[in-house]
């Protein structure tokens, strides 16, 4: 597997989220040399071969692929890995879709993901291993954290922050000026209208959530 040609990419995950970062990292012209999965079971997806666990990731780095990337949709695992392959030393890109409209005074961490139909308007800020995902939509000045996913059709109003490992569900909305807590869950086609604290799963129009599930 020996390589030193830059544009080589080892791909962490051979699951559903993967098989959408494999076909945006080759519209970024990378090359994905193999896919490592907990399940080792001999197999290709999109003619990506599966060439083993997370254990051979540095033996691939010795062997000259320089760049990683974490497809994994669960946001501590994805997180955590990520965190760990940049220690390693690997190279850790962000893939943004030619479909997307990124805001050139937003800020893009390593790691993240923005899908087609993303769009990032002014000055917002994006964390490490965020993925922005399918038609997600955050308007100016949000700030979300490592780790974070917005999913599929999700929307953030201005000034929105969101902190770290947070899932917005699919077509979730999120009102101006609040703040999700870190590990928080906002589930798909809810409607926050007041903030929402780390830990915590709100659902519904308004959202809710079972205030015994909040920190403290
Ligand atoms: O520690 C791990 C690990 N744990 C589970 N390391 C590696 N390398 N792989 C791991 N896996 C593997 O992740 C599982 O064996 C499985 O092959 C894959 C997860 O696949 P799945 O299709 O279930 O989920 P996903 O994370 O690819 O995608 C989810 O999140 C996306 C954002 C799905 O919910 C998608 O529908 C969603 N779009």
């Amino acid at each position: 597997m020996k390589s030193n040609k830059p544009s080589d990419i080892v791909v962490v995950g051979a699951g559903g989220h993967a098989k959408v970062v494999i076909e945006l990292l080759r519209d970024n012209d990378f090359n994905v040399i193999g896919c490592t999965d907990r399940d080792t079971t001999s197999r290709k997806i999109l003619g990506v071969p599966v060439i083993g666990n997370d254990d051979i990731l540095l033996q691939v780095l010795r062997e000259g692929i320089k760049s990683a990337f974490v497809a994994l949709g669960e946001n501590k695992l994805r997180s955590t890995l990520g965190q760990k392959l940049w220690n390693y030393g690997f190279m850790m890109p962000s893939i943004i879709s030619r479909n997307s409209v990124i805001s050139s005074s937003s800020k893009i961490g390593q790691g993240v993901a923005i899908m087609a139909g993303a769009i990032i308007n002014a000055d917002s800020e994006v964390g490490d291993f965020a993925i922005i995902n399918t038609n997600a939509s955050v308007d100016h000045d949000c700030i979300i954290g490592d780790g974070s996913h917005i999913a599929p059709g999700a929307t953030l109003a201005g000034g929105v922050r969101i902190g770290s490992r947070v899932l917005v569900g699919i077509g979730a909305s999120v009102l101006p000026d609040l703040e999700i807590g870190d590990d928080a869950i906002l589930g798909g086609g809810s409607v926050a209208i007041a903030a929402i604290p780390s830990n915590v799963t709100a659902v519904g129009h308004p959202a809710k959530f079972r205030s015994d599930q909040a920190n403290g």
